[in-house]
């Protein structure tokens, strides 16, 4: 029986320092210890199983001595147990009051911006600074402000040069930003200046310089004595903007309903610098804007004198613009959802903030 008693000692002894060593590594380095002790082949476990043996006379004692002992085993693991999770919690709440609110936060990866939206700022702010009110009016048009009031009936040829989409509730998606010329001649009055960025639609085959869905950016101006003269100052200006410098530009006549006279104004290709290009269509010149001078009939539709007043127009693809100044090859990539060709916000030669 002596020799039992130590044994449980030693036993209890090695739970002890077992326990405390697991404790220090983890619960689960805890709960293997445990097991060595208590477990099914245990050596506790062992000395309960060896009771059966015994002579019937010694059996009571031992197995109350072997009980006891896995008693105090288990108190002793509970109780280390109960330490770890203690001291586990008390390393977390170490680790949150060492966390430093005022230290600056990871600098998060910045956006870059699309290269029609940084043409489309400088647009805006140039003509803004000079006294313009930026529109954006409806994409879902009505016949009369898209053609009608633009001095295009329905049975003008000219409507076949825009491939409309027509919806079913009597509506179209607007095919250019002119729809709203009428719109603000009739909101505001004379003398005006607008300028109206927005997006535009056509059912057109697409390629290297067309899309479906595309930007144009409007401006128009009404005053008394207003000439060719003052749009080619403006136009000139707004691409001076848009360029930092000088680019070669030409006018050339050209037929839109709602102006009278027309020009279309081109740009010598950036691509290619004039040589020749898919983008260009190997002309050297890329096509910027359609321009003139407002018709006498939509001043009319606007409700303006036409005799009192006169004023020009212009409509100018802010993509392409921005494909000559970033040189970007085909119109498709701008839509294309490619990340690469967005501009990181140092390389913006513009106002970077917008609110319109
Ligand atoms: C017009 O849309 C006229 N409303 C412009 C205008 C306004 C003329 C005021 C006179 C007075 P045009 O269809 O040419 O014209 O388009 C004008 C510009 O929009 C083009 O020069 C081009 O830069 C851009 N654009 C036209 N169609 C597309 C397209 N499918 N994809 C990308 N850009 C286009």
């Amino acid at each position: 029986m002596d020799d039992l008693h130590k044994r449980l000692k030693v036993i209890e002894e090695e739970a002890k320092s077992a326990a405390a060593a697991a404790a220090a590594k983890s619960i689960e380095a805890l709960r293997q210890a445990e097991s060595r002790f208590l477990g099914k082949k245990g050596s506790l476990n062992e000395i309960v199983k060896s009771v059966g043996k015994l002579p019937p006379e010694q059996r009571a004692e031992v197995g109350r001595l072997a009980n006891d002992a896995k008693r105090l085993v288990k108190e002793i693991f509970a109780s280390m147990r109960q330490d770890s999770t203690a001291r586990a919690a008390e390393a977390e709440r170490q680790q949150a009051v060492a966390y430093d609110p005022t230290l600056p936060g990871p600098v998060a990866p910045s956006g870059g911006i699309h290269p029609t939206t940084a043409v489309l700022w400088e647009l805006t702010d140039v003509f803004e600074r000079m006294g313009f009110v930026v529109e954006a009016g409806p994409e879902m048009e009505s016949e009369f402000y898209n053609f009608e009031s633009l001095n295009i009936p329905s049975w003008h040829p000219a409507r076949d040069s825009q491939d409309t989409f027509w919806l079913t509730n009597g509506l179209l998606l607007r095919t250019h930003t002119s729809a709203m010329q009428v719109r603000a001649m009739r909101k505001y009055g004379p003398p005006l200046r607008v300028v109206v960025p927005g997006m535009c639609f056509r059912n057109e085959t697409v390629d290297a310089s067309h899309e479906t869905t595309f930007h144009q950016f409007e401006g128009f101006l009404v005053d008394r004595h207003i000439s060719v003269g003052n749009l080619k100052a403006f136009l000139q200006l707004m691409l001076r903007e848009v360029f930092k410098r000088d680019v070669k530009i030409r006018l050339r006549p050209g037929y839109f309903p709602f102006v009278e006279p027309g020009l279309e104004c081109d740009m010598s290709c950036l691509i290619c610098g004039g040589k020749g290009c898919p983008t260009c269509k190997y002309e050297g010149w890329v096509e910027l804007l359609g321009s003139g001078m407002i018709h006498p009939n939509v001043l009319t539709a606007g409700g303006i004198d036409p005799h009192e007043y006169t004023g020009f127009a212009f409509g100018v693809g802010p993509t392409r613009l921005a494909m000559m100044k970033y040189g970007i090859g085909d119109i498709r990539l701008m839509n294309s959802c490619d990340l690469r060709g967005l501009i990181p916000p140092e390389r913006l030669t513009g106002p970077t903030i917008k609110t319109t």
